[in-house]
Protein backbone atom coordinates (compact mmCIF):
# COMPACT_ATOMS: atom_id res chain seq x y z
CA UNK A 1 0.00 0.00 0.00
CA UNK A 2 1.51 2.99 -1.06
CA UNK A 3 2.66 5.93 2.10
CA UNK A 4 0.06 8.38 0.46
CA UNK A 5 -2.87 5.97 1.72
CA UNK A 6 -1.56 5.17 4.65
CA UNK A 7 -0.96 8.95 5.74
CA UNK A 8 -4.40 9.80 4.55
CA UNK A 9 -5.97 6.61 6.70
CA UNK A 10 -4.26 8.01 9.83
CA UNK A 11 -5.73 11.70 8.77
CA UNK A 12 -9.04 10.48 8.85
CA UNK A 13 -8.42 8.47 12.11
CA UNK A 14 -8.28 4.77 10.93
CA UNK A 15 -6.64 2.44 12.76
CA UNK A 16 -3.83 1.34 10.49
CA UNK A 17 -3.20 -2.17 11.66
CA UNK A 18 -6.59 -3.37 12.41
CA UNK A 19 -7.68 -1.67 8.35
CA UNK A 20 -4.63 -3.03 6.79
CA UNK A 21 -5.86 -6.58 8.83
CA UNK A 22 -9.07 -6.02 7.23
CA UNK A 23 -7.73 -4.93 3.65
CA UNK A 24 -5.71 -8.44 3.75
CA UNK A 25 -9.20 -10.25 4.46
CA UNK A 26 -10.95 -8.68 1.65
CA UNK A 27 -8.12 -9.31 -0.97
CA UNK A 28 -7.90 -12.79 0.19
CA UNK A 29 -12.04 -13.39 -0.51
CA UNK A 30 -11.99 -11.32 -3.62
CA UNK A 31 -9.38 -13.42 -4.82
CA UNK A 32 -10.79 -16.81 -3.91
CA UNK A 33 -14.53 -15.79 -4.45
CA UNK A 34 -14.33 -14.06 -7.54
CA UNK A 35 -10.88 -14.32 -9.54
CA UNK A 36 -11.28 -17.64 -9.22
CA UNK A 37 -14.36 -17.62 -11.91
CA UNK A 38 -14.40 -18.92 -15.50
CA UNK A 39 -15.18 -16.69 -18.35
CA UNK A 40 -15.66 -14.24 -16.77
CA UNK A 41 -16.24 -10.83 -19.42
CA UNK A 42 -13.44 -8.84 -19.38
CA UNK A 43 -15.32 -5.49 -18.48
CA UNK A 44 -15.13 -7.10 -14.97
CA UNK A 45 -11.37 -5.97 -14.98
CA UNK A 46 -12.47 -2.28 -13.98
CA UNK A 47 -14.66 -3.99 -11.16
CA UNK A 48 -11.39 -5.43 -10.19
CA UNK A 49 -9.54 -2.45 -10.23
CA UNK A 50 -12.32 -0.71 -8.84
CA UNK A 51 -11.99 -2.98 -5.64
CA UNK A 52 -8.47 -3.27 -5.49
CA UNK A 53 -8.60 0.37 -4.74
CA UNK A 54 -11.79 0.90 -2.86
CA UNK A 55 -10.58 2.32 0.09
CA UNK A 56 -7.53 3.86 -1.87
CA UNK A 57 -7.97 5.84 -5.14
CA UNK A 58 -11.73 5.93 -4.28
CA UNK A 59 -11.03 7.63 -0.87
CA UNK A 60 -8.35 10.08 -2.53
CA UNK A 61 -10.80 11.29 -4.86
CA UNK A 62 -13.10 11.51 -1.99
CA UNK A 63 -10.66 13.72 -0.75
CA UNK A 64 -9.81 15.78 -3.49
CA UNK A 65 -13.54 16.58 -3.75
CA UNK A 66 -13.52 17.68 -0.28
CA UNK A 67 -10.85 20.05 -1.19
CA UNK A 68 -12.41 21.49 -4.11
CA UNK A 69 -15.32 22.48 -1.55
CA UNK A 70 -17.46 19.45 -2.11
CA UNK A 71 -19.21 17.81 0.56
CA UNK A 72 -19.61 14.31 1.21
CA UNK A 73 -22.63 12.36 2.35
CA UNK A 74 -22.88 8.74 3.80
CA UNK A 75 -25.98 6.41 3.97
CA UNK A 76 -26.98 3.12 4.99
CA UNK A 77 -30.60 2.80 2.80
CA UNK A 78 -31.33 3.15 -0.43
CA UNK A 79 -34.14 5.61 0.62
CA UNK A 80 -31.47 8.65 0.66
CA UNK A 81 -31.68 10.41 -2.93
CA UNK A 82 -28.61 10.59 -4.50
CA UNK A 83 -30.11 13.16 -6.84
CA UNK A 84 -30.50 15.75 -3.78
CA UNK A 85 -27.18 15.36 -2.99
CA UNK A 86 -25.90 15.64 -6.50
CA UNK A 87 -27.92 18.84 -7.23
CA UNK A 88 -26.19 20.85 -4.20
CA UNK A 89 -22.49 20.17 -4.98
CA UNK A 90 -22.03 16.65 -2.58
CA UNK A 91 -21.39 13.12 -3.42
CA UNK A 92 -23.61 10.28 -1.39
CA UNK A 93 -22.01 6.83 -0.98
CA UNK A 94 -23.33 4.04 0.96
CA UNK A 95 -21.61 2.97 4.16
CA UNK A 96 -23.56 -0.71 5.05
CA UNK A 97 -20.67 -3.54 5.19
CA UNK A 98 -20.74 -7.26 4.87
CA UNK A 99 -18.14 -8.12 7.40
CA UNK A 100 -18.24 -8.83 11.00
CA UNK A 101 -15.26 -6.66 12.90
CA UNK A 102 -14.67 -5.49 16.48
CA UNK A 103 -17.86 -7.51 17.67
CA UNK A 104 -16.96 -7.42 21.28
CA UNK A 105 -17.41 -3.88 21.27
CA UNK A 106 -20.17 -3.80 19.24
CA UNK A 107 -22.57 -5.66 21.87
CA UNK A 108 -21.89 -3.03 24.18
CA UNK A 109 -23.64 -1.29 22.00
CA UNK A 110 -26.26 -3.56 20.80
CA UNK A 111 -27.94 -6.89 21.72
CA UNK A 112 -26.37 -9.56 20.36
CA UNK A 113 -29.98 -10.07 18.51
CA UNK A 114 -29.32 -7.41 16.29
CA UNK A 115 -29.22 -8.35 12.36
CA UNK A 116 -25.09 -8.53 11.04
CA UNK A 117 -26.00 -5.46 8.53
CA UNK A 118 -26.71 -3.42 11.55
CA UNK A 119 -23.96 -4.70 14.04
CA UNK A 120 -21.40 -4.45 10.92
CA UNK A 121 -21.87 -0.77 10.85
CA UNK A 122 -21.01 -0.48 14.25
CA UNK A 123 -17.87 -2.69 14.02
CA UNK A 124 -16.67 -0.80 11.05
CA UNK A 125 -17.01 2.55 13.33
CA UNK A 126 -16.03 0.84 16.75
CA UNK A 127 -12.85 -0.54 14.59
CA UNK A 128 -11.78 2.62 12.91
CA UNK A 129 -11.54 0.62 9.44
CA UNK A 130 -13.80 2.52 7.40
CA UNK A 131 -12.26 5.68 5.73
CA UNK A 132 -16.09 6.43 3.78
CA UNK A 133 -17.61 6.68 7.21
CA UNK A 134 -15.05 8.77 8.42
CA UNK A 135 -14.85 11.39 5.11
CA UNK A 136 -18.59 11.58 5.64
CA UNK A 137 -19.48 15.02 5.80
CA UNK A 138 -23.16 13.89 7.01
CA UNK A 139 -24.47 10.63 7.69
CA UNK A 140 -27.93 10.07 7.17
CA UNK A 141 -29.67 7.41 9.66
CA UNK A 142 -33.29 6.19 8.19
CA UNK A 143 -36.06 5.07 10.25
CA UNK A 144 -36.89 1.81 8.35
CA UNK A 145 -36.61 -1.09 10.63
CA UNK A 146 -36.74 -1.03 14.00
CA UNK A 147 -33.42 -2.38 14.77
CA UNK A 148 -32.17 0.70 12.54
CA UNK A 149 -34.44 2.88 14.23
CA UNK A 150 -33.22 2.36 17.56
CA UNK A 151 -29.37 1.89 16.73
CA UNK A 152 -28.78 4.94 15.45
CA UNK A 153 -29.72 6.45 18.55
CA UNK A 154 -26.63 4.92 19.89
CA UNK A 155 -24.81 5.91 16.86
CA UNK A 156 -25.63 9.58 17.62
CA UNK A 157 -23.25 9.04 20.22
CA UNK A 158 -20.37 7.75 18.04
CA UNK A 159 -20.78 10.34 15.46
CA UNK A 160 -21.63 14.16 15.26
CA UNK A 161 -23.07 14.62 11.60
CA UNK A 162 -25.80 12.16 12.55
CA UNK A 163 -29.12 13.26 10.26
CA UNK A 164 -32.24 11.16 11.10
CA UNK A 165 -34.49 10.78 8.21
CA UNK A 166 -38.38 9.60 9.01
CA UNK A 167 -39.68 7.05 6.63
CA UNK A 168 -43.79 5.91 6.28
CA UNK A 169 -44.10 2.55 6.58
CA UNK A 170 -47.78 2.31 4.51
CA UNK A 171 -48.38 3.19 0.69
CA UNK A 172 -50.74 5.69 1.48
CA UNK A 173 -51.59 9.21 0.85
CA UNK A 174 -50.55 10.26 4.19
CA UNK A 175 -47.66 8.23 3.71
CA UNK A 176 -46.42 9.87 0.35
CA UNK A 177 -46.79 13.12 1.96
CA UNK A 178 -44.80 12.47 4.48
CA UNK A 179 -42.17 11.01 2.19
CA UNK A 180 -42.55 14.54 0.60
CA UNK A 181 -41.62 16.43 3.65
CA UNK A 182 -38.70 14.41 4.63
CA UNK A 183 -37.30 15.11 1.09
CA UNK A 184 -37.57 18.54 1.52
CA UNK A 185 -36.04 18.74 5.13
CA UNK A 186 -33.38 16.66 3.86
CA UNK A 187 -32.85 19.42 0.78
CA UNK A 188 -33.03 22.08 3.05
CA UNK A 189 -30.40 20.23 5.56
CA UNK A 190 -28.24 19.22 2.52
CA UNK A 191 -28.31 22.73 1.50
CA UNK A 192 -27.20 24.12 4.31
CA UNK A 193 -23.97 21.55 4.46
CA UNK A 194 -23.08 22.42 1.32
CA UNK A 195 -24.37 26.19 0.83
CA UNK A 196 -25.24 25.29 -2.32
CA UNK A 197 -29.15 25.91 -3.21
CA UNK A 198 -30.45 23.92 -5.24
CA UNK A 199 -31.71 24.90 -8.70
CA UNK A 200 -34.07 23.43 -11.40
CA UNK A 201 -31.06 23.01 -13.37
CA UNK A 202 -28.97 21.23 -10.89
CA UNK A 203 -31.35 19.39 -9.97
CA UNK A 204 -32.75 17.81 -13.36
CA UNK A 205 -28.92 17.32 -14.52
CA UNK A 206 -28.39 15.20 -10.78
CA UNK A 207 -31.71 12.99 -11.68
CA UNK A 208 -30.35 12.92 -15.53
CA UNK A 209 -27.00 11.63 -13.85
CA UNK A 210 -28.47 9.15 -11.53
CA UNK A 211 -31.42 7.71 -14.32
CA UNK A 212 -28.43 7.15 -16.36
CA UNK A 213 -26.67 4.58 -13.92
CA UNK A 214 -29.67 3.19 -13.09
CA UNK A 215 -30.45 2.57 -16.63
CA UNK A 216 -27.34 0.96 -16.91
CA UNK A 217 -27.95 -1.54 -14.43
CA UNK A 218 -30.87 -2.02 -16.17
CA UNK A 219 -29.73 -2.74 -18.83
CA UNK A 220 -27.15 -5.16 -17.63
CA UNK A 221 -30.22 -6.99 -15.54
CA UNK A 222 -32.34 -7.65 -19.19
CA UNK A 223 -29.07 -9.58 -20.45
CA UNK A 224 -29.08 -11.84 -17.39
CA UNK A 225 -32.51 -13.09 -18.89
CA UNK A 226 -30.53 -14.66 -21.50
CA UNK A 227 -29.59 -18.84 -21.65
CA UNK A 228 -26.50 -19.84 -21.09
CA UNK A 229 -25.97 -16.59 -18.35
CA UNK A 230 -23.72 -14.05 -19.37
CA UNK A 231 -22.21 -13.13 -16.49
CA UNK A 232 -22.26 -14.88 -13.11
CA UNK A 233 -24.43 -13.73 -10.32
CA UNK A 234 -21.55 -12.98 -8.24
CA UNK A 235 -20.26 -10.23 -10.96
CA UNK A 236 -23.25 -8.94 -11.61
CA UNK A 237 -24.12 -8.36 -7.60
CA UNK A 238 -20.70 -6.74 -7.75
CA UNK A 239 -21.57 -4.04 -9.86
CA UNK A 240 -24.64 -3.54 -7.76
CA UNK A 241 -22.05 -2.94 -4.86
CA UNK A 242 -20.26 -0.92 -6.91
CA UNK A 243 -22.86 1.14 -7.56
CA UNK A 244 -23.04 2.49 -3.86
CA UNK A 245 -19.35 4.04 -4.36
CA UNK A 246 -18.16 5.18 -7.02
CA UNK A 247 -17.89 7.79 -9.62
CA UNK A 248 -21.62 7.83 -11.15
CA UNK A 249 -20.77 9.25 -14.46
CA UNK A 250 -17.49 6.47 -15.00
CA UNK A 251 -19.78 3.95 -13.15
CA UNK A 252 -22.21 4.02 -15.68
CA UNK A 253 -19.95 3.97 -18.31
CA UNK A 254 -18.04 1.09 -17.26
CA UNK A 255 -21.44 -0.98 -16.59
CA UNK A 256 -22.42 -0.25 -20.05
CA UNK A 257 -19.16 -1.13 -21.36
CA UNK A 258 -19.81 -4.64 -19.64
CA UNK A 259 -23.52 -4.66 -21.46
CA UNK A 260 -21.87 -4.11 -24.60
CA UNK A 261 -19.11 -7.06 -24.64
CA UNK A 262 -22.32 -9.24 -22.99
CA UNK A 263 -24.24 -8.80 -25.86
CA UNK A 264 -21.59 -10.13 -28.05
CA UNK A 265 -21.75 -13.07 -26.07
CA UNK A 266 -25.14 -13.37 -26.28
CA UNK A 267 -25.02 -13.70 -29.78
CA UNK A 268 -22.20 -16.32 -29.65
CA UNK A 269 -24.18 -18.38 -27.32
CA UNK A 270 -21.02 -17.94 -24.79
CA UNK A 271 -22.15 -18.02 -21.51
CA UNK A 272 -20.44 -18.42 -17.72
CA UNK A 273 -21.96 -21.86 -17.44
CA UNK A 274 -23.59 -23.98 -19.98
CA UNK A 275 -27.24 -23.61 -21.13
CA UNK A 276 -29.62 -25.01 -18.65
CA UNK A 277 -27.67 -24.68 -15.76
CA UNK A 278 -30.67 -24.52 -13.02
CA UNK A 279 -31.41 -20.42 -12.81
CA UNK A 280 -31.74 -19.29 -9.48
CA UNK A 281 -33.25 -15.11 -8.27
CA UNK A 282 -32.10 -14.40 -5.01
CA UNK A 283 -34.52 -12.13 -3.03
CA UNK A 284 -34.52 -10.94 0.48
CA UNK A 285 -31.91 -8.48 2.25
CA UNK A 286 -29.42 -6.58 1.00
CA UNK A 287 -25.64 -7.66 0.49
CA UNK A 288 -22.93 -5.23 1.56
CA UNK A 289 -19.57 -5.80 0.41
CA UNK A 290 -17.95 -8.44 1.32
CA UNK A 291 -20.66 -10.25 2.17
CA UNK A 292 -20.64 -12.78 -1.20
CA UNK A 293 -21.03 -15.85 1.18
CA UNK A 294 -24.48 -17.27 -0.27
CA UNK A 295 -23.97 -16.63 -4.07
CA UNK A 296 -20.69 -17.60 -3.70
CA UNK A 297 -22.35 -20.89 -2.50
CA UNK A 298 -24.70 -20.76 -4.84
CA UNK A 299 -22.51 -20.64 -7.82
CA UNK A 300 -20.32 -23.47 -6.33
CA UNK A 301 -23.06 -26.20 -6.08
CA UNK A 302 -23.96 -25.90 -9.50
CA UNK A 303 -26.30 -23.36 -10.14
CA UNK A 304 -26.02 -19.85 -11.78
CA UNK A 305 -27.93 -16.87 -10.28
CA UNK A 306 -29.52 -14.81 -12.94
CA UNK A 307 -31.30 -11.44 -10.54
CA UNK A 308 -31.18 -9.98 -7.07
CA UNK A 309 -34.48 -8.54 -5.95
CA UNK A 310 -32.46 -6.47 -3.30
CA UNK A 311 -31.36 -2.74 -2.56
CA UNK A 312 -28.53 -3.98 -3.51
CA UNK A 313 -30.21 -4.94 -6.99
CA UNK A 314 -33.59 -4.64 -9.16
CA UNK A 315 -35.51 -3.31 -5.69
CA UNK A 316 -32.86 -0.23 -5.94
CA UNK A 317 -32.69 0.84 -9.17
CA UNK A 318 -35.57 -1.04 -11.21
CA UNK A 319 -37.21 2.56 -11.16
CA UNK A 320 -36.72 6.04 -12.86
CA UNK A 321 -36.99 9.18 -12.23
CA UNK A 322 -39.47 11.46 -14.20
CA UNK A 323 -37.56 14.53 -15.76
CA UNK A 324 -40.03 16.19 -17.21
CA UNK A 325 -40.34 18.53 -14.38
CA UNK A 326 -39.88 22.51 -15.00
CA UNK A 327 -39.48 23.68 -11.35
CA UNK A 328 -37.67 22.25 -8.27
CA UNK A 329 -40.80 21.67 -6.87
CA UNK A 330 -42.03 19.03 -9.53
CA UNK A 331 -39.26 17.53 -10.11
CA UNK A 332 -38.94 16.87 -6.17
CA UNK A 333 -42.19 15.22 -6.50
CA UNK A 334 -41.24 12.75 -9.57
CA UNK A 335 -38.03 11.82 -6.90
CA UNK A 336 -41.00 11.33 -4.08
CA UNK A 337 -43.14 9.30 -6.56
CA UNK A 338 -39.95 6.95 -7.68
CA UNK A 339 -38.48 6.33 -4.17
CA UNK A 340 -42.37 5.70 -2.76
CA UNK A 341 -42.18 2.86 -5.03
CA UNK A 342 -39.19 1.00 -3.10
CA UNK A 343 -41.28 -2.05 -1.85
CA UNK A 344 -38.79 -2.72 1.45
CA UNK A 345 -39.82 -5.17 3.87
CA UNK A 346 -40.50 -2.64 6.05
CA UNK A 347 -43.72 -1.57 4.16
CA UNK A 348 -47.33 -2.72 5.65
CA UNK A 349 -48.59 -4.34 3.78
CA UNK A 350 -46.34 -5.16 1.43
CA UNK A 351 -48.27 -6.89 -2.20
CA UNK A 352 -46.26 -4.63 -4.65
CA UNK A 353 -42.88 -7.26 -3.52
CA UNK A 354 -44.53 -10.46 -3.89
CA UNK A 355 -45.89 -9.89 -7.29
CA UNK A 356 -42.49 -8.13 -7.77
CA UNK A 357 -41.07 -11.26 -6.94
CA UNK A 358 -43.27 -13.73 -9.12
CA UNK A 359 -42.67 -11.12 -11.49
CA UNK A 360 -38.93 -11.43 -11.44
CA UNK A 361 -38.87 -15.24 -11.55
CA UNK A 362 -40.66 -15.16 -14.69
CA UNK A 363 -38.89 -12.03 -16.47
CA UNK A 364 -35.44 -13.83 -15.92
CA UNK A 365 -36.34 -17.52 -16.44
CA UNK A 366 -35.88 -18.56 -13.06
CA UNK A 367 -36.22 -22.00 -11.90
CA UNK A 368 -36.77 -21.36 -8.54
CA UNK A 369 -36.00 -18.67 -5.26
CA UNK A 370 -33.46 -18.31 -2.96
CA UNK A 371 -34.76 -15.97 -0.26
CA UNK A 372 -32.12 -14.74 1.78
CA UNK A 373 -32.96 -13.56 5.38
CA UNK A 374 -30.42 -12.21 7.81
CA UNK A 375 -30.76 -13.50 10.78
CA UNK A 376 -32.59 -11.15 13.51
CA UNK A 377 -34.03 -9.25 10.85
CA UNK A 378 -37.51 -9.34 11.04
CA UNK A 379 -39.01 -7.51 8.51
CA UNK A 380 -37.49 -9.86 5.58
CA UNK A 381 -37.97 -13.01 7.45
CA UNK A 382 -41.24 -12.67 8.57
CA UNK A 383 -42.15 -11.69 4.54
CA UNK A 384 -39.86 -15.01 3.85
CA UNK A 385 -43.41 -16.87 4.46
CA UNK A 386 -45.81 -14.80 2.16
CA UNK A 387 -43.24 -14.44 0.02
CA UNK A 388 -42.92 -18.37 -0.31
CA UNK A 389 -46.94 -18.53 -0.39
CA UNK A 390 -47.14 -16.80 -3.44
CA UNK A 391 -44.14 -18.45 -5.17
CA UNK A 392 -46.44 -21.72 -4.07
CA UNK A 393 -49.55 -20.79 -6.28
CA UNK A 394 -47.23 -20.26 -8.92
CA UNK A 395 -45.61 -23.37 -9.05
CA UNK A 396 -42.29 -21.45 -8.63
CA UNK A 397 -40.17 -23.39 -5.94
CA UNK A 398 -38.54 -21.62 -3.16
CA UNK A 399 -35.95 -21.65 -0.39
CA UNK A 400 -36.03 -19.67 2.52
CA UNK A 401 -32.38 -19.66 4.10
CA UNK A 402 -31.66 -17.54 6.98
CA UNK A 403 -28.10 -16.29 8.06
CA UNK A 404 -25.50 -14.27 8.83
CA UNK A 405 -21.99 -13.08 8.15
CA UNK A 406 -20.29 -15.78 9.63
CA UNK A 407 -18.85 -18.86 8.02
CA UNK A 408 -19.73 -21.48 10.30
CA UNK A 409 -23.15 -22.58 9.02
CA UNK A 410 -21.58 -22.66 5.63
CA UNK A 411 -21.64 -26.14 5.20
CA UNK A 412 -24.94 -26.92 6.22
CA UNK A 413 -26.34 -23.88 4.13
CA UNK A 414 -24.77 -25.44 1.23
CA UNK A 415 -26.23 -28.72 1.71
CA UNK A 416 -29.17 -27.18 1.75
CA UNK A 417 -28.81 -25.31 -1.58
CA UNK A 418 -27.02 -28.07 -3.20
CA UNK A 419 -30.85 -30.04 -2.04
CA UNK A 420 -32.91 -27.32 -3.68
CA UNK A 421 -30.84 -27.51 -7.20
CA UNK A 422 -30.83 -31.07 -7.46
CA UNK A 423 -35.16 -30.40 -7.31
CA UNK A 424 -34.58 -28.26 -9.99
CA UNK A 425 -33.00 -30.60 -12.23
CA UNK A 426 -36.34 -32.69 -12.11
S1 LIG B 1 -34.99 0.08 1.70
S2 LIG B 1 -34.00 -3.20 2.74
S3 LIG B 1 -31.66 -0.54 2.38
S4 LIG B 1 -34.08 -0.51 5.03
S5 LIG B 1 -31.32 -6.50 7.22
S6 LIG B 1 -31.04 -3.38 8.80
S7 LIG B 1 -34.17 -4.38 7.32
S8 LIG B 1 -32.98 -5.86 10.29
S9 LIG B 1 -31.38 -3.09 5.25
FE1 LIG B 1 -32.69 -1.86 3.94
FE2 LIG B 1 -33.43 0.56 3.16
FE3 LIG B 1 -35.21 -1.41 3.36
FE4 LIG B 1 -33.43 -1.45 1.46
FE5 LIG B 1 -33.15 -3.89 9.26
FE6 LIG B 1 -33.33 -6.26 8.10
FE7 LIG B 1 -31.08 -5.53 9.20
FE8 LIG B 1 -31.97 -4.33 6.99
Amino acid sequence: MSNEYVSMWKDLGLDIEAHNSLLTFLGDAYKDIFLTQKERPEGMGYFDFVMSEVHGLRIKELMDEKLQGRKIIGSYCVFVPEEIALAANATLVGLCSGADFAMEEVERYLPRNTCALIKSSFGFKLGKVCPYLESADMIVGENTCDGKKKAYESLGSLVDNLYIMDLPQMKSDQGRDLLRNEFDRFKNAVEELTGVAITEDSLKDAVKTVNAKRSALHRLCMLRKADPAPISGLDALLANQVFFYDNPARFTESVNKICDELEKRIEKKQGVAPEKTPRILISGCPMAVPNWKLPWIIETSGAVIVGEESCVGERGVRNLTRDSGTTVDELMDAITDRYFKVDCAIFTPNQDRLEHIVEMTKAYNADGVIHYGLQFCHPYIMESIPVEKALEEKNIPCLRIETDYGMEDAGQVKTRVEAFIEQLKD
